[in-house]
């Protein structure tokens, strides 16, 4: 098995696997949440020559768990994830699952917090889901679109801005948070999307407040917010409205939202279940380096579904070369895949999933 030591979209090292010929890379996170499966054990030259030693047996990687994770019990989730991304492309990508259904996109147009330097954003991305596109194809089109359309439209409102881009792609202009809001809700008719947002919380989360530059709000007050903001611009989708421990907290956000747990959740259905349990929330990020497994990203997934709550598969902010997350949206059927709009990385999952829709449109 060949091994390679690469950079993702942020510049970071990571780890790509060649298996049998079939390619995949590991993503890696910024706004990580503390509860999230480590990137590396020991270090990436370490588990880098322990991969290039591995045996590794012929699998079904979604149902064997054990057999996988005895192999890789040494090992972070980014070499596991690359090696079992490149497991499921040489075993054929979305045909190896029983699933054939296309996600719609749900996009990052602007963002800040920690996916930007000195952002004036709190809120880490602005997000759009096209909700009257007939295709994925136009879907995707329709998010392009107004990510260059809303470029133009930012010059009025921030003079200066000089076309500063998040790691995601998204622009990062010199505004506020309600700022962004008031410009996607005045064109969410005429470009036919729904807003969300992930706040991203924890990364202003300190001493108990939520650290705004112009307030500081407690917990209820943050709730109180959250909700406001739901109501006065129609919010659709709001991730991770509170910091990563507040289970309680999430049960009083508003369900008329999807009220995603992300830093909340972090691919593990342990805390899945505390959060259902509470009705903390109605949808759930799943990333698989979270976890490390394809397994449990397949058992998330089946679990989140049978109880009514929404899987939204989701890329990393450093993102690699592989589609592995679009092949996993159509084969387990999870109804929306969060990957960005603009720039390479994110474009390359979106394209692979309007050639999967050609695909199975010819069947
Ligand atoms: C998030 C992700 C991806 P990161 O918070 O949802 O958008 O960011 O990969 O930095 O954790
Ligand atoms: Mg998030």
């Amino acid at each position: 098995m060949q091994v390679n030591k690469i950079k993702n979209s942020r510049g970071e090292d990571t780890v790509e696997v060649n298996y049998n010929g079939f390619r995949g890379s590991a993503p890696g996170g910024k706004s990580k949440g503390i509860y999230e499966a480590k990137d590396f054990l020991t270090n990436i030259d370490d588990e880098i020559s322990q991969l290039k030693e591995l045996n590794v047996p012929d699998v079904n990687i979604f149902d064997d768990f054990e057999k996988i994770d005895n192999i890789t019990n040494n090992l972070g989730s980014t070499a596991r994830i690359a090696l079992e991304f490149a497991m499921f492309q040489y075993k054929g990508g979305y045909k190896f699952l029983d699933g054939r259904k296309l996600p719609r996109p749900l996009g990052n147009v602007i963002g800040g917090g920690m996916h930007k330097d000195n952002s004036n954003l709190e809120f880490q991305e602005f997000l759009i889901i096209p909700n009257k596109a007939k295709t994925l194809k136009e879907a995707v089109e329709n998010n392009l679109k107004f990510h260059a359309f809303i470029h133009d439209k930012l010059k009025k409102p921030d003079k200066n801005f000089n076309d500063e881009k998040t790691d995601e792609g998204a622009w990062s202009p010199n505004l506020n948070n309600e700022d962004v809001l008031k410009l996607l809700k005045k064109y969410s008719g005429k470009f036919k999307f729904k807003i969300g947002v992930d706040m991203a919380a924890s990364s202003f989360f300190k001493n108990n407040l939520y650290k705004y530059k112009d307030k500081e709000l407690t917990k209820d007050e943050q709730i109180d917010y959250i909700n406001k903001l739901i109501k006065k611009y129609d919010l659709y989708y709001v991730e991770d409205p509170l910091n990563q421990d507040d289970f309680l907290g999430f049960a009083y956000i508003n369900k008329k939202a999807l009220v995603v747990g992300d830093d909340l959740i972090v691919t593990n259905i342990e805390r899945l279940k505390r959060a259902m349990h509470l009705n903390a929330v109605n949808a759930l990020i799943v990333k698989p380096n979270q976890c490390g497994s394809l397994f449990k990203v397949k058992e998330i997934v089946e679990y989140a579904k049978k109880n009514n709550i929404i899987p939204i598969i989701s890329h990393r902010s450093g993102e690699t070369m592989d589609a592995s997350i679009s092949h996993l949206a159509v084969g387990l059927e999870i109804p929306i895949i969060k990957t960005g709009i603009f720039g390479k990385e994110r474009e390359y999952k979106l394209n692979e999933l309007i050639k999967i829709e050609k695909e199975l449109s010819l069947k």
